[in-house]
């Protein structure tokens, strides 16, 4: 289906969020959307979405891995229909254990490789539609107050004196910090990386249920370090806050974020529809309106100059196969609570 076929002329007001219900005599013309990007990209997803075609939305927005717990939850009834944005890693384990479905968008034409091949490994069951380099972000006036030195790479962040001043999320929920768990296992091997871990845990004032918690944080002065994506250290920046972003020395990780279409969907013409829309060029060029400063995938879509370069930043070569497995991701998740979380500072 065409989509100027589908343009009506409702005028829909504003996007309702949770709560809705998915039986199937109101079914028709609405879209289950679930997102774990931030959520004021999400908003812009699901407000463009209903302008464009008059379908309502009704939008559940939750961090990477919390979602990926309901999707599968809810696979025996499933209530979701299309899942957009967050970390890469649990979409392809949504993929490998059955909870999404194939989608070969006519939109793939328009795609870098990056994002393609996220689809290919994971039988079409997921796409990418953004990416960005995980590093770390410091508020520098509180670094400063508190005489503390500049840090530049991973092993810094180990130092005593910057103990009570690191914030991460928790890798259960948050996919930026699954992102961050998968890539010092993948630079120092998992011994010594493990080793890090729980000597960084020394230095944590907080375990925090969404990825960009701790940069926020950082910026409106509650705490120092935030383990967190660039781009959103970026944004904390834009914004006018005194946040530096640092690419670490050793190098560093990198998502593909992604999407899929939730197996069962109840809607899924809209889904598939949303999934069409998402791709494109003029949609993945709307990001830096909310100051979301991810890579596209559309190779039309623009980006911002403020943007990180990760032309100019050490990437390892992150195993998305292997960490977005569902016994690795499993394994290393409980590795770290029954080994990190559970130690005393
Ligand atoms: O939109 C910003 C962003 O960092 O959020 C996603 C993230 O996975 C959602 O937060 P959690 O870490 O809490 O899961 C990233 O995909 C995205 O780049």
């Amino acid at each position: 289906m065409k989509f100027s076929k589908l343009l009506l002329t409702t005028a829909i007001g504003g996007v309702a969020t949770l709560g809705f219900s998915v039986g199937s005599a109101d079914a028709k013309g609405k879209l289950n959307y679930y997102c774990s990007a931030q959520e004021d990209w999400c908003q812009l997803m699901a407000r463009g979405f209903e302008k464009e075609t008059g379908i309502k939305v009704n939008m559940s927005r939750k961090s990477s891995g919390e979602t990926f717990a309901q999707i599968k939850a809810e696979s025996r009834n499933p209530k979701g229909d299309v899942w957009w944005g967050g970390t890469g890693d649990p979409h392809l384990q949504a993929a490998e254990e059955g909870l999404t479905t194939p989608y070969k968008s006519a939109m793939r034409a328009e795609l870098a490789d990056w994002s393609l091949n996220q689809a290919r490994s994971a039988g079409d069951k997921t796409i990418g539609i953004y990416s960005g380099a995980l590093g770390y972000g410091y508020n520098e006036n509180v670094l400063k107050k508190n005489s503390l030195p500049v840090p530049a790479c991973w092993k810094d962040l180990l130092k005593p004196a910057y103990k009570g001043h690191v914030q991460m999320a928790n890798p259960n929920s948050s996919g930026t910090a699954y992102t961050t768990l998968a890539t010092i296992v993948q630079i120092f091997g998992e011994a010594e990386g493990f080793e890090f871990m729980k000597g960084l845990h020394k230095n944590i004032n907080q375990y925090t249920k969404s990825g960009s918690a701790p940069i926020k944080a950082a910026a409106r002065g509650e705490n120092t370090i935030g383990i967190v994506f660039l781009h959103d250290a970026v944004k904390q920046a834009v914004k006018g806050f005194p946040i530096k972003s640092v690419a670490p020395c050793e190098g560093t990780g990198y998502e593909i974020g992604s999407m899929s279409i939730i197996k069962g969907a109840r809607n899924l013409e809209e889904a598939k529809m949303f999934y069409d829309f998402a791709l494109r060029a003029d949609i993945q060029s709307q990001a830096v309106t909310v100051k979301a400063f991810q890579v596209p995938s559309n190779k039309g879509a623009k980006t911002s100059p403020k943007a990180p370069k990760l032309s100019s930043i050490k990437l390892i070569n992150y195993d998305f196969k292997k960490y977005g497995s569902s016994v690795e991701r499993k394994r290393l998740l409980k590795k770290w609570d029954d080994e990190v979380k559970s130690l005393a500072k």
